[in-house]
């Protein structure tokens, strides 16, 4: 059993949940171990179609925890490469959905670690904050290259320079956050789309991520013979047989993530 997580699988959904609220979930290298244990096991897992990421108390996650890593206690690029990078790229090369339940402040590598899923529902109370100029460093956790992905160079370098708070609403506004929910529902609307997830054509979803990722650091006809690999997969899967099928006799496809 993890230390710093809690673990759930509801209705194909992997629930984790870091859980360290009195700190604001600021991560440890135990949880970073831990997460990247979850995260790896729920790809393995048979009975796991989508991963749904949340925070435990007041906060999603307030990046590393400052007390077990002060300045001069080691090297950040250590700690970043055999840690936060390894949880990074697990989530962003998943073979399947990755949502996170922004419930608070998401601040440093916790807010990079929302934004590495490929979805983001947050509460009305959540916020967002690339905290890292205020003490002195440089975004790390797929910053860099999350964040002017989604909301274009000149807001990621106003938040990574500025490093202020911005709000649910401003988050939505802006394509940082998918959708806002009321702070009570969050679970709720979060788990609809991680069910609805979990019950769709898996190898697809993660032919999608596998193609968009790649789509953004290439150009049209890459892309375009991309698509055509990609598609060659996936017209070959039991899901795109069930789905045509369904199609034909008018009734609702019941995908099996084959
Ligand atoms: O190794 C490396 O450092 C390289 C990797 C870097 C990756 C990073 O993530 S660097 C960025 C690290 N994170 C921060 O700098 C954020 C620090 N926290 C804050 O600025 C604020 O806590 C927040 C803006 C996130 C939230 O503010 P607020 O007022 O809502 O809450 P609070 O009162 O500041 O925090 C509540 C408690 O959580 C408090 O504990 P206490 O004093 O009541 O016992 C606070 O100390 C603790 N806490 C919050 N963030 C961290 C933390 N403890 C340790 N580490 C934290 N990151």
């Amino acid at each position: 059993m993890p230390e710093t997580l809690l673990l759930e699988t509801r209705d194909g959904v992997r629930i984790v949940t870091l859980n360290r609220p009195e700190v604001l979930n600021a991560f440890t290298a135990k949880m970073g171990d831990e997460l990247r244990d979850a995260l790896r096991e729920a790809e393995q897992s048979g009975d796991v179609r989508c991963v749904l990421l949340t925070g435990a108390g007041r906060g999603f996650c307030a990046g590393q925890d400052l007390r077990e890593h002060p300045p001069g206690a080691g090297s950040f690029g250590e700690l970043l490469r055999t840690k936060y990078n390894r949880i990074i790229l697990g989530m962003q090369t998943m073979g399947k959905p990755v949502l996170a339940a922004v419930n608070g402040v998401a601040a440093g590598a916790g807010c990079n670690l929302a934004l590495a899923a490929d979805l983001r529902v947050a509460s009305e109370r959540a916020s967002f904050i690339e905290v890292f100029a205020r003490i002195g460093l440089v975004p790390d956790s797929g910053g860099t290259w999350l964040l002017p992905r989604l909301v274009g160079l000149g807001r990621a370098l106003e938040m990574m320079m500025l490093a202020e708070p911005v709000d649910a609403a401003t988050a939505e506004r802006i394509g940082l956050v998918n959708r806002v929910v009321p702070h009570d529902e969050l679970m709720t609307h979060a788990m609809e789309w991680a069910v609805r997830l979990a019950q769709g054509p898996t190898r697809a979803y993660g032919l999608i991520k596998r193609g968009v990722g790649r789509s953004l650091s290439g150009d049209l006809r890459s892309a375009l013979d991309y698509e055509a690999y990609l598609q060659d997969i996936a017209g070959a899967t039991e899901d795109h047989r069930e789905g045509v099928a369904a199609f034909r006799e008018k009734r609702t496809p019941v995908f099996r993530g084959r």
